[in-house]
């Protein structure tokens, strides 16, 4: 059976219930939220093995976040750090057309991870890894583990899948140009959204054409790679939101115009998106099975408030893909 691991920070998430400024908000929901757990919550979900590594502080939210993971599925590795608390972030919805994030995140317990916490044995237990620009940015030391772990599973042989998921708001100062550039000429599969994925393509490239960005992408990281270079061809997918995916696998453009469905809340949209194409990938599903197996994903979990929560079960995405079928599943 596959096994996907993925490293990451899970904050504890506070969301507004209604629309209006924080500065007004009466209550707030709790629960937990990360890029790499909503990454994971959704393989297992969809039927795959999954490990997360991450680190939380010696804190209630830090239980809370490693037994929502746990009880997911997913085969939890996270160090309890007592030095530093687990990081927060604060979810509102100003106008019902907009929602805002505030991280109080700096310094947090997963932030300090290291190579230490992700040993061989973890790597040599995985047929891919995956990793997301967002923990680069969380400190040097995050960075450096991402690139090791990514150095490492290549070394091993282990298929690296790398989602640029760019946080402008954690960015430093030097840009992330040359980390993520890096990790993507040493990633088999790269996801982004167009402008993510423009923040890695040849300066000059029109971020507005995914096909153009596609097919220089993949020139430049070639032109980059080490011989060795990958475990297969590289596989470059362009999230592209409402108007659905679009992949160049071996040289072929392939597209997926998405699902339309009322939206409540699209975080969390892009990690369920690859979740469903990685989880297809593994199964030896086509190109455009995984765009649509991706966009299906994340649809569904533009359907309901919280990041991961409406991850479908193979059940739900039936019912979502044939919604005249058996209800009963
Ligand atoms: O991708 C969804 C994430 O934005 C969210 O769950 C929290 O990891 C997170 C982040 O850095 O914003």
């Amino acid at each position: 059976r596959p096994r996907v691991l993925t490293l990451g920070e899970t904050m504890a998430l506070m969301r507004t219930e209604g629309i209006g400024s924080l500065a007004h908000a009466h209550h707030l929901a709790l629960g937990i939220g990360g890029a790499e757990s909503n990454l994971a919550i959704g393989l297992a979900r969809a039927g795959i093995d999954v490990t997360w590594v991450s680190r939380v502080g010696a804190d209630a939210l830090g239980e809370r976040v490693l037994r929502e993971v746990r009880a997911e599925g997913v085969d939890v590795r996270a160090a309890v750090d007592p030095d530093a608390p687990t990081g927060l972030m604060i979810k509102a919805k100003p106008t019902s057309a907009t929602t805002t994030v505030q991280y109080f995140r700096a310094g947090s317990a997963a932030s300090r991870m290291s190579s230490a916490d992700v040993p061989d044995e973890l790597l040599a237990a995985a047929s891919l890894l995956h990793v997301g620009g967002v923990t680069t940015l969380l400190s040097p030391g995050a960075a450096a583990t991402v690139e090791d772990a990514v150095r490492r599973a290549r070394a091993a042989g282990v298929a690296v899948s790398f989602d640029v998921n760019h946080r402008p708001s954690l960015a430093p100062p030097g840009g992330v140009r040359e980390v993520y550039t890096r990790l993507a000429a040493g990633a088999d599969v790269v996801f982004g959204g167009l402008e993510e994925l423009a923040l890695i393509a040849p300066e000059g490239t029109d971020p507005e054409d995914p096909e153009a960005l596609l097919r220089a992408l993949d020139a430049h990281l070639e032109s980059l790679s080490p011989d060795d270079a990958g475990t297969g061809g590289r596989e470059l997918v362009a999230k592209l939101g409402g108007d659905g995916a679009a992949s160049l696998v071996d040289g072929h453009l392939t597209r997926h115009d998405g699902f339309t469905v009322p939206v409540v809340d699209t975080v969390g949209a892009g990690d369920a998106f690859v979740a469903g194409y990685l989880a297809a990938r593994l199964t030896g599903a086509d190109p455009a099975e995984r765009l649509l197996r991706g966009n299906a994903h994340g649809a569904l979990l533009c359907m309901s408030p919280g990041d991961w929560e409406s991850a479908p079960r193979p059940a739900d995405l039936q019912r979502f893909l044939d919604p005249d079928g058996d209800p009963v599943s």
